[in-house]
């Protein structure tokens, strides 16, 4: 029996390397389809990564980017318009398969599902992004093995504010210090941390790699598979790591290492 109650996941760079092949050309397809010249070359927009949620991301490319742009009078009604028109397309992507979830995330919430591990989701991205990524991932269900998807505009606040965090612990009834969180960026990090979160794991993901993880327990470069397992890039509880994919024996450990820790 492990440690822990649950696990909470993060969406976007964690359980699928969404952005750079998957968000961005949908902002660019809904930007050409209203007649914008904006357009998010691969290193825009990971400077444009640093605000998280597609909403404050436009946002954010005005106010930087376009000062001189002139808009309509609501603009927040446009802006609005214009991500609806994105999720749509995001979600037609999704639909066509081109977005496989990342190495390991189905084994381990498989291994978790059968084992009575409760299971999360905490994102900024929109509901419908998630449900799409998870029906097209090739295991009919797996929507459905998560208790709680915690995601976009349910709270006002996005990552790293902890508040989606909180916001998914308190429906699922259990404390921060009872679970992990699953993460691929520092905003991310910081946001299960200042949940309270027991431990956080990072899988870092193309934009993020190198990012500033502290107080994470673990840094891998992916969960990994029998036969590519993953690889430790750092963490408090690092020396709790062995060699192999991650299965709930390894988050177990990292577990209580950081619990360890914490009462010494
Ligand atoms: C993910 C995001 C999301 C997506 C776009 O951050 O920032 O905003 O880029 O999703 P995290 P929407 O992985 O830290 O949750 O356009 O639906 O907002
Ligand atoms: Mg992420």
């Amino acid at each position: 029996m492990v440690a822990f109650a649950a696990l909470l996941f993060d969406v976007d760079g964690t359980l699928a390397d969404t952005e750079r092949d998957g968000h961005r050309p949908a902002f660019n397809a809904a930007f050409a389809e209203a007649g914008l010249d904006w357009h998010w070359d691969v290193d825009l927009y990971g400077q444009l990564l640093a605000v998280t949620g597609g909403k404050e991301r436009m946002r954010y490319y005005l106010e930087r980017w376009r000062p001189d742009w002139r808009g309509p009078a609501d603009l927040d009604g446009f802006v609005a318009e214009l991500h609806r028109s994105k999720t749509r397309h995001f979600v037609h992507l999704l639909g066509e398969g081109r977005i496989p979830l990342r190495p390991g995330v189905l084994r381990l919430l498989r291994e978790a599902t059968t084992a009575g591990v409760r299971l999360g989701i905490s994102t900024t991205t929109t509901p419908e992004n998630v449900t799409a990524l998870l029906e097209n991932c090739g295991e009919p269900g797996v929507v459905d093995w998560f208790e709680v998807i915690a995601a976009g505009d349910v709270v006002p606040k996005k990552k790293p504010a902890p508040d989606i965090y909180t916001w998914a612990l308190e429906r699922m009834g259990l404390p921060g210090s009872a679970c992990i969180a699953l993460e691929d960026s520092d905003n991310g990090v910081r946001s299960a941390l200042g949940a309270g979160l027991g431990a956080v794991l990072v899988t870092e993901s193309s934009y993020t790699a190198g990012q500033d993880f502290s107080g994470a327990a673990l840094i891998l470069d992916q969960l990994g598979e029998p036969g590519a397992p993953a690889r430790v890039l750092g963490g408090d509880a690092a020396e709790s790591a062995v060699p192999g994919p991650i299965d709930l024996a390894a988050l177990d450990r990292m577990f209580r290492h950081r619990h360890r820790a914490r009462s010494v």
